[in-house]
């Protein structure tokens, strides 16, 4: 599912998931959105423009799957800069300065350079992309994220020939991240991705879900989103992204390597070394779910890890 629409809808309209659903399945039909006279022609002519690719994209998507409550999207959070409570962040979040931004962006690049967030958001505007979400504690979510893909900005610097993997680094900020004067972690928050994989169209750099600015909790203000990794690949609140010859260490794997990889693919036939990743608790639901392969996105990147041994590339 992708709409193009901009991403500050004023928080009284959509805060309600239900009636945030109802706008957007109005909204995906043209018609209705004419006939209300709802969209400005600009917006018509860009959700026009995308229309069939995002009928195609929401394919094998989470278009069946009902989406995660904004409150739950919001308030059960891992983000240990805040605290290791699932509530910790939502509820220390709030004196985050999020603005102004900047983005350094390092390395194997033709244009280096210091991006402000603002200026990256109207170079790569935002669309909506509705991911399924899984953490490698077995819980899920579906979420509407808000973003661009990190593929536009990569073409956009030109990585050179020697660019095979991609590093990002979230702030450090101990006065703004009270879980960074305890070591917890080796601070600051790295992760990593193959350039590949940093290239596939699924991987966005988000800036907001649910139609709204993304809050602390969730990473603001711009965060990597990887569809078929788990959640902790998704690292938050970055401030500089660095185009690499090697592979990088990333944080997790760091702390526990027996339990975490650099790959962190959702395989359901790989345990964690003290939980089972065959199932998942939907955040929601009472039943449990089935952990798919990739998160459910075999289809679309299965073949970049074909050749490999995914129980050693864990
Ligand atoms: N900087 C940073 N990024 C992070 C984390 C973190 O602790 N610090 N936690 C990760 C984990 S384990 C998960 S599951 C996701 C959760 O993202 P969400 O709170 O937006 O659902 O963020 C990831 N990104
Ligand atoms: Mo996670």
């Amino acid at each position: 599912m992708l709409i193009r629409r901009p991403p500050d809808i004023p928080t009284r309209e959509i805060t309600d998931e239900r009636l945030y659903r109802s706008r957007r399945d109005f909204l995906r039909s043209t018609a209705g959105a004419i006939a209300a006279g709802a969209l400005s022609p600009a917006l018509l002519a860009a959700c026009g423009g995308r229309g069939a690719e995002a009928e195609a994209e929401t394919v094998g998507l989470a278009g069946q799957d009902e989406l995660t409550p904004f409150e739950d999207v919001t308030t059960y959070n891992n983000f240990y800069e805040f605290g290791t409570d699932k509530s910790d962040p939502a509820r220390k979040g709030g004196s985050m300065r999020v603005r102004p931004w900047t983005v350094a962006i390092e390395g194997e690049v033709a244009k280096p350079g210091e991006y402000d967030v603002d200026e990256l958001i109207r170079l790569f505007p935002p669309e909506e992309h509705v991911y399924r979400m899984r953490c490698v504690e077995a819980w899920s979510m579906v979420i509407p994220w808000f973003g661009f893909r990190l593929g536009d900005l990569l073409k956009h610097v030109e990585p050179t020939g020697q660019a095979k993997y991609v590093e990002f680094t979230t702030l450090l900020d101990p006065e703004q991240f009270p879980g960074q004067k305890r070591r917890i972690l080796d601070w600051p928050y790295v992760e990593g991705l193959r350039l590949d994989e940093a290239m596939h169209p699924l991987t966005l750099l988000s800036v907001g879900l649910y139609g709204k600015t993304l809050l602390p909790q969730n990473g603001a203000p711009i965060r990597l989103v990887v569809p078929w990794k788990y959640g902790f690949k998704g690292i938050k609140s970055i401030v500089r992204i660095r185009l690499v010859r090697s592979q990088p260490r990333n944080t997790w794997q760091i702390s526990a390597p027996n339990e975490y990889g650099f790959y962190a693919n959702v395989n359901p036939e790989v345990d964690h070394p003290r939980w089972s990743q065959a199932t998942e608790r939907r955040i929601g639901e009472f039943r449990r779910r089935k952990t798919l392969p990739f998160n459910g996105y075999a289809d679309q990147v299965a073949s970049l890890y074909a050749g490999m041994d995914l129980r050693r590339n864990f």
